[in-house]
C-alpha cells in the first residue's frame, strides 16, 4: 500500500462543525497549521467559510480576510490549499502562496487554469444550507463518479495543470450514500485521477457509532456521538480509503492519522503487515 498524502485542516471560521471558533485568530490558525506540519501533514488546507450542513454563506471579502494572512505565513513551511467556493478568495489565497484550490462547489476550474494551480473538484448536492434536506440518488456511486469525470474534462479543456477528485462525503448525502461511496472508492480510483477523501469527524461517523450503541432510533437517545469522540471512526475510514488506493486524505487529527497509516503499511517495518 502506498501511503496516501495527509492534508491537515485549519478552519479560520467561527462556526465549522469540528473546530469552529478555535482558530479564528490568525496567530492561533498559523500555530495550528505549523503544529499539523510537525505532526506530518503534507498539505495544509485553510478555509474561511464553514460548509457544514445549514451553514450561512460568508461575505467573500471577509472570507479572504480570514485566510490570506494564514496562507501567507504557512506556505513557507508546507504546501497550502485554500478551501473555498469563491473565485476572488481563491485568487487572493494563491497570491498569498496557496498552490491548490480545494473547491467544494467544483466550479472554479477556470480560476485554477488562469492561475496555473492545482484544483480539487468535490461533489456536493445543492448548497450547504439545504444539502441535507432529503438527498436522493438512483445510483449514488455512478452519479458522483459521472459528475466528477465530466468536471475534470471541463477543467482539462480549460488547461488546469493538476486535477483531483473528491466524492464529498457528507455533502448532500445520507449515511447510506456515504457508505456506498466509501465501499466503492475503487470506482473513483479506477478513473486514474488522484482521489482525495474527507471523512474526518463527520456526522455519519457519529451516527454510526451511536447506532452501534443502540441509540439511533431510541426516542430518548442522546443522538450522534460528539465530534471529539469520533477519532476511531475517522481512523478506520482513513485506513479503508488508503487500502482502496486514494492519493490523499483530509483530516483534523494528523498525528493519529499518520500513525494509523504507518501501522497498516506493509512497507513500514513496524507494521504487523510487514513481510517476515
Ligand atoms: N469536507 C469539509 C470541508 N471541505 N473539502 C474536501 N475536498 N473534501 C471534504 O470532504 C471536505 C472539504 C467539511 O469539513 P470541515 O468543516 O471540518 O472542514
Amino acid at each position: 500500500m502506498t501511503r496516501p498524502l495527509v492534508m491537515g485542516v485549519v478552519n479560520v471560521t467561527p462556526d465549522s462543525f469540528s473546530d469552529g471558533g478555535r482558530y479564528l485568530d490568525p496567530d492561533a490558525a498559523v500555530a495550528r497549521g505549523l503544529a499539523l506540519v510537525a505532526e506530518g501533514a503534507d498539505v495544509v488546507d485553510v478555509g474561511g467559510e464553514s460548509t457544514r450542513p445549514g451553514a450561512e454563506p460568508v461575505d467573500p471579502d471577509e472570507e479572504a480576510r480570514r485566510v490570506v494572512p494564514v496562507v501567507d505565513a504557512l506556505h513557507r513551511h508546507v504546501r497550502v490549499s485554500v478551501d473555498t467556493r469563491r473565485g476572488s478568495v481563491a485568487r487572493a489565497a494563491v497570491a498569498a502562496g496557496a498552490t491548490l484550490v480545494n473547491d467544494v462547489s467544483a466550479s472554479l476550474y477556470d480560476v485554477a487554469a488562469d492561475l496555473g494551480v492545482g484544483w480539487v473538484a468535490m461533489h456536493m448536492r445543492g448548497e450547504p444550507g439545504t444539502m441535507q434536506d432529503d438527498p436522493r440518488y438512483d445510483d449514488v456511486v455512478a452519479e458522483v463518479t459521472g459528475f466528477l469525470v465530466e468536471r475534470v474534462a471541463a477543467a482539462r479543456a480549460a488547461g488546469v495543470p493538476e486535477v483531483w477528485i473528491d466524492p464529498g462525503i457528507g455533502f448532500g448525502k445520507t449515511i447510506d450514500h456515504n457508505l456506498a461511496l466509501l465501499a466503492h472508492l475503487d470506482r473513483l480510483v479506477s478513473t486514474g485521477l488522484p482521489v482525495l477523501v474527507g471523512t474526518s469527524r463527520k456526522r455519519f461517523l457519529g451516527d454510526l457509532l451511536a447506532r452501534a450503541d443502540g441509540q439511533i432510533g431510541a426516542a430518548d437517545g442522546p443522538g450522534p456521538v460528539p465530534v471529539d469522540d469520533r477519532l476511531e471512526g475517522s481512523l478506520a475510514t482513513v485506513v479503508w480509503a488508503a487500502r482502496a488506493g486514494v492519493t490523499m486524505v483530509r483530516v483534523h487529527d494528523v498525528a493519529a492519522t499518520v500513525a494509523a497509516l504507518g501501522r497498516v503499511d506493509a512497507d513500514d517495518p513496524r507494521s504487523p503487515a510487514a513481510p517476515g
